[in-house]
């Protein structure tokens, strides 16, 4: 066991044991010892604190689901941490009154640095999302998600090739600490902890068929046996949480794939993404047989159920680095509904302002869900919210106002927007 693995270990005993505590659940039964399996998942709480603006616990009402990569991340671990308990975080305050304003009942937020104890997120909702922001009602969410994720976590090998080991490259998730960029899950509706299920730790070797990198010049994999033996197909982690909105169960699919970018001519980053992505297409679609989850149960999504796909993932149907094909896999799926795509005002605005790549783009930019620079790969739609065809799609959007329209100063807070669908 190297120093990295034991002292991850050593971290996730003292999370269990906080969880211990009254007012949290530890997860379901975890028969590994690796840290990394679906440690630190919670239904945290503040259950006895008023759920501002909650709504009653049925589908009669439209319920809220969202995605929004919130770019709370930093450069050292803990870093995120202080700057959220000091209460002052002006970024902190930016996303707060856009999740303010928008209302979401369900929301999956990309990119929030991960901690054992989840004392990052109880201080984001204390300090900021259940205060008001400029005159925007408080809210709170009583139930929450989160367990380790890939990133930063050291794969043990120069994956990027360049004689160096240890770097944030060669960890089986881009990222400087175990746990930046990571993901959480906020409900209004409670979590149903012991059926959730992650696959942090699937090999990519395991999928079938597989858009496995081969070095264009030579014509042989990339990576070497080895690497292959030990890599962990999801960049961060794939998750389906499943959230009880009365009678009905909804699983929430989280995943933040891997940019198509940074890499070379074999593109293995954006054969990642693809495959990524295929993970979840394959679990709703009937096709995952093979796919194990980190407690080693096989197969994919019950024929029938509810589900959202949610999440950046980093793949625009039509422009920028990626193949174009990775979100097309999605957009094919026969129990999935695409026709509505959520839209914004804001996104022509920018997109017209900003021109460059933005002006031989061929996806309609109303659709655009991230600012990303204009050289290149210019704004693009890579934050998806896709409901199962056995939910009723009421209402979309993407949260992105025109600079002179209400909350048209907040939307640098993040280079991605909030997507939102309102299902029934
Ligand atoms: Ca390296
Ligand atoms: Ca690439
Ligand atoms: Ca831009
Ligand atoms: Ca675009």
């Amino acid at each position: 066991m190297d120093i990295n693995l034991t002292r991850i270990l050593a971290l996730f005993l003292i999370g269990v044991a906080t969880l211990g505590c009254e007012n949290a659940v530890t997860p379901g039964s975890n028969n590994s010892t690796d840290p990394t399996n679906n440690g630190g998942a919670t239904n945290l709480t503040s259950a006895e604190q008023a759920d501002e603006g909650s709504k009653t616990d049925s589908l009669k009402t439209t319920v809220r689901f969202a995605t929004y990569n919130v770019s709370l991340n930093r450069q050292k671990q803990g870093e995120l941490l202080s700057e959220l308990k000091s209460g002052n975080s002006d970024q902190a305050k930016k996303i707060a009154e856009v999740i303010q304003r928008t209302r979401p009942d369900v929301l999956l937020l990309n990119e929030f640095d991960y901690d054992q104890k989840g004392a990052g997120i109880d201080a984001f909702q204390t300090l900021y999302l259940r205060k008001s922001q400029h005159e925007q009602n408080p809210i709170g969410y009583s139930h929450i998600y989160f367990a380790p994720v890939n990133t930063g976590y050291d794969s043990g090998h120069d994956l990027d090739k360049n004689g160096k080991q240890g770097e944030p490259t060669d960890a089986f998730g881009f990222g400087q600490f175990p746990g930046k960029y990571a993901m959480v899950v906020l409900s209004r509706y409670p979590i149903d902890v012991e059926n959730v299920r992650t696959f942090q730790k699937f090999l990519w070797k395991d999928m079938p068929d597989n858009q496995w990198p081969v070095d264009p010049e030579t014509n042989k994999s990339y990576y070497s046996d080895e690497v292959k033996a030990i890599f962990r197909l999801s960049s961060k982690s794939h998750w389906d949480v499943p959230i009880k909105i009365g009678e009905k169960t909804i699983h929430l699919l989280a995943s933040h794939p891997t940019p198509p970018a940074f890499d070379g001519p074999e593109d293995r980053n954006g054969a990642r993404n693809h495959d990524e992505i295929r993970m979840f297409t394959d679990y709703v679609g009937g096709t995952a047989d093979y796919l194990y989850d980190d407690k080693g149960v096989k197969g994919g999504l019950e024929k029938g159920a509810h589900f959202v796909i949610a999440g950046d993932l980093n793949a625009d149907p039509f422009d920028g680095d990626g193949n174009g094909k990775a979100a097309q896999q999605l957009m094919t799926l026969k129990n999935v509904q695409v026709e509505e795509i959520p839209a914004s005002s804001g996104g022509p605005h920018y997109a017209k302002a900003q021109g460059k790549a933005n002006d031989s783009q061929q996806g309609n930019p109303a659709y655009d869900t991230a600012d990303f620079g204009d050289v290149r790969p210019g704004n693009l739609r890579v934050d998806y919210c896709l409901p199962s065809k056995t939910l009723t799609l009421k209402a979309t959007g993407v949260y992105w106002p025109k600079p002179d329209e209400p909350g048209g100063d907040l939307v640098g807070a993040s280079d991605h927007r909030m997507v939102w669908i309102d299902i029934e």
